[in-house]
């Protein structure tokens, strides 16, 4: 009988530590859908969906890659007919438990200076530098257009 109470017991405890731990863990900064674009010009950008699971606001700073000689925060913007690039200088604001999308016509990371070896198909290596997360590192494949949506029926 005591035997059983403290099985018992036991399941409980490793059940609640399990359900503690893991939302521990899943407060955290998470990067998905990402991809990049590399036009036959010699232009690319990188486009990704950054969550932010935690409890308080962070940042994406700047970000690095091994196929650039920069890599820059840009975001599209129209002014009238015409639309151009601006650089961000302060960074892109992930505000908690939200998500901000990198996408075409909005903020983007513009590579600058390609690697002149990199073909379609390659995957480029990005590092993500954040004010408090601790950097990420993530690998989208050079593309000329952006993955097709998966979709479930
Ligand atoms: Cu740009």
């Amino acid at each position: 009988m005591f035997y059983l109470k403290t099985v018992k017991f036991l399941l409980l405890f490793s059940f609640l530590s399990t359900l503690f731990f893991s939302s521990k863990l899943s407060a955290e900064i998470i990067i998905e859908d990402y991809w990049a674009r590399v036009t036959p010009s010699g232009s690319g950008s990188v486009y990704m969906k950054i969550i932010n699971s935690k409890d308080e606001d962070d940042r994406l700073l700047s970000a690095s890659s091994d196929k650039a000689g920069m890599v820059m925060i840009h975001r599209s913007i129209r002014d009238g007919d015409i639309s151009k690039m601006i650089h961000v200088h302060d960074g892109i604001l992930v505000p908690k438990k939200s998500s901000v999308k990198l996408k075409p016509g909005d903020y983007h990371l513009m590579l600058i200076n390609i690697n002149e070896n990199l073909s379609l198909g390659d995957k480029i290596s990005v590092t993500l530098i954040f004010e408090k997360n601790s950097s990420i590192t993530i690998n989208p494949i050079a593309k000329l257009r952006p993955p097709k949506k998966h979709t479930h029926k």
